[in-house]
């Protein structure tokens, strides 16, 4: 007989046959589609957040194990009801403009959307005016900008700008991250959250939400 811990430990270990299987079995035995959610994939997926915090996981793995939860929601949202479905905020991330590195800020987007996130991905090499522009369409709590290269840094300053000169500063809280960047260098450029990895990254998101 199939169990949340089971569940959770399969997502840990990425064995996404055996999580499809698991939710099919909870499924069946007449478990609660949300408990399903709660107690079975987000709770390892908080786990894989936290291992991989700790160096204790590394990126080919986490991408295993949010692959597995997917696969996961998947066959259990036709069966959750609209207010199960509800999102804890909405979040835009890109990379910006001139830079072409996603593999951190897909992570970051992937552990925000298991967190429970509603993430708008733009991709990679965004413009300032393209941030803002969807900044206006989509109205997120939340606009995460991802630099690695130093020659690119530049461009989140010159994004937070033009954000305050559209009038749409205080409308949005603005988080960066990306190997280069520092808690100093957010501050300088007037950021409102700098995290240094995918799991703080969820977790900053969070209370900046819960404070707004
Ligand atoms: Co590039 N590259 N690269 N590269 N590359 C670096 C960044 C570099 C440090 C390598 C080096 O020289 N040692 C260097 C930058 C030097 C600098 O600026 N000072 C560099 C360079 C120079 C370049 C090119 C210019 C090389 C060239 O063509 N001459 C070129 C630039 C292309 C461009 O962007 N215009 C280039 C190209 C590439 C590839 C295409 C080959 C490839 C990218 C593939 C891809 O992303 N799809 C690549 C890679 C893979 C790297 C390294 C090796 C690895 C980056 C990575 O994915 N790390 C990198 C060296 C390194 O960092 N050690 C390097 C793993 C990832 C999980 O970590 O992205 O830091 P990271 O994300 C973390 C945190 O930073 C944080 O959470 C993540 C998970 O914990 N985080 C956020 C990230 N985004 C966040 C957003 C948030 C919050 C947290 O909120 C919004």
């Amino acid at each position: 007989m199939a169990c949340y811990e089971e569940l959770s430990e399969s997502v840990v270990s990425g064995m996404r046959k055996k999580v499809i299987e698991l939710v099919n079995e909870l499924i069946a035995a007449g478990h609660e589609p949300m408990k399903i959610v709660n107690e079975g994939l987000l709770a390892g997926m908080g786990i894989v957040a936290e291992e991989f915090k700790n160096g204790e996981m590394f990126v080919p793995d986490v991408l295993m194990s949010a692959k597995c939860m997917n696969s996961g929601l998947e066959i259990l949202k036709p069966l959750l009801s609209e207010s199960d479905m509800k999102s804890q905020g909405k979040v835009i991330i890109a990379t910006v403009q001139g830079d072409l590195h996603d593999i951190g800020k897909n992570l970051v987007g992937m552990l925000m959307e298991s967190g429970g996130l509603e993430v708008i991905d733009l991709g990679v090499d965004v413009s300032p005016e393209k941030f803002v522009e969807a900044v206006k369409l989509h109205q997120p709590n939340i606009l995460g900008m991802a630099a690695l290269l130093t020659t690119t840094m530049i461009c989140m300053k010159d994004t937070i700008d033009l954000l305050a000169k559209e009038g749409l500063r205080d409308k949005v809280k603005v988080m960066v991250g990306g190997a280069p960047l520092s808690q100093n260098y957010s501050d300088s450029i007037g950021a409102d959250a700098f995290a240094p990895d995918a799991a703080t990254a969820v977790t900053l998101c969070k209370s900046l939400i819960a404070q707004a």
